[in-house]
């Protein structure tokens, strides 16, 4: 048996922690990539023994951010394009936590574009995982930025008359510490670089390929499958002229860690520099009596 598995089975506590028992929430459609995206995370905390109660979960608008809804845990589900301030700022009053990210492109190269930049300038420990459908999907399937040119879209049916952004390439102009890409056509991928993500320590910037059939109708799970190979074995992720070079590929997309920076200190490490304190911002939250409010309602 599969050493993940074996683990899998002997943390089923844990896998189960996080599985929703409500028959009522609404699901994605057939085919979706969210799906698989979320079983990944789920077994990627399992694989690290992360049990729910030290994982905050941080939700963006869109399909993506209606997994906040089918997971049982601490969930933030913030405004469109505005999850990575969300994700910092619990992050940073209780480092203790791991803190998940997750929004779709549109949030994040359009309406959240700013923050992602702060996000990574910043390193703030968290991950990110970006649901590359290549479209505004909850809302219909309108074109984001990162859909590409020519593509019929509703409210562009001639075809998307703007070129995409790469968001690899945008990512590593950045200075980022982590870059990884991954596809909701391979569970056991997703799972491996989630857990990566989970141990990086800084900003793990994870762009997920995911099919979205319903308004991308030919980038499909068989469709990617025929399209993504894994980055040569010979890659070296801390040279980032190589880094630029995989990253710009999009046929094949190249699957893997695609830049590493183990030097880049991280938010928390240089604001503590700085502080020259032994608490943690959590330390210092100071308890109020509320019960006399309370009896007035
Ligand atoms: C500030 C703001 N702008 C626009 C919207 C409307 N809106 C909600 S979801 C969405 C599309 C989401 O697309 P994306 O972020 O790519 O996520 P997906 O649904 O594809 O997962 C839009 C435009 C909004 N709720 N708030
Ligand atoms: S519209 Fe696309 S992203 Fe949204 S649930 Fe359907 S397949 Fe998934
Ligand atoms: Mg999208």
């Amino acid at each position: 048996m599969n050493k993940n598995l074996k683990i899998l089975i002997k943390n089923q506590d844990i896998y189960e922690g996080y599985t929703t028992r409500d028959e009522t929430v609404n699901w994605w459609c057939g085919g979706c990539g969210n799906y698989p995206i979320q079983q990944a995370v789920k077994q990627a905390l399992t694989l690290e023994e992360l049990r729910r109660e030290n994982v905050l979960f941080c939700y963006d608008v869109g399909c993506s951010g209606n997994g906040s809804d089918k997971i049982e845990g601490y969930t933030i589900h913030g405004l469109h394009g505005r999850v990575l301030p969300l994700a910092a700022g619990a992050k940073i009053a209780n480092p203790d936590l791991h803190v998940i990210a997750e929004a779709g492109d549109g949030a994040t190269f359009s309406e959240g574009v700013g923050h992602l930049v702060h996000a990574v300038r910043n390193d703030y420990p968290v991950m990110f995982i970006l649901h590359d459908n290549q479209n505004y999907a909850l809302t219909t399937g309108q074109p984001s930025a990162l859909t590409p040119k020519g593509c019929k879209m509703n409210a562009a049916p001639e075809g998307n008359p703007i070129d995409a952004f790469n968001p690899l390439e945008v990512v590593l102009g950045l200075r980022p510490s982590f870059v990884a890409q991954t596809c909701s056509a391979n569970v056991d991928h997703m799972v491996e670089t989630f857990r990566r993500g989970l141990n990086h320590g800084g900003f793990a910037f994870i762009n997920v390929l995911q099919a979205c059939p319903t308004y991308n109708k030919f980038i499909t799970h068989e469709w990617y499958l025929e399209h993504i190979q894994p980055i040569p074995e010979d890659h070296d992720p801390t040279d980032i002229w190589a880094a630029r070079k995989i990253a710009e590929s999009q046929d094949p997309f190249y699957l893997g860690q695609i830049y590493h920076n183990p030097e880049k200190q991280n938010f928390l490490d240089a604001i503590n520099e700085m502080r020259e304190a032994d608490t943690k911002p959590v330390d210092e939250v100071k308890h109020y009596d509320v019960s006399s409010i309370l009896e007035r309602l």
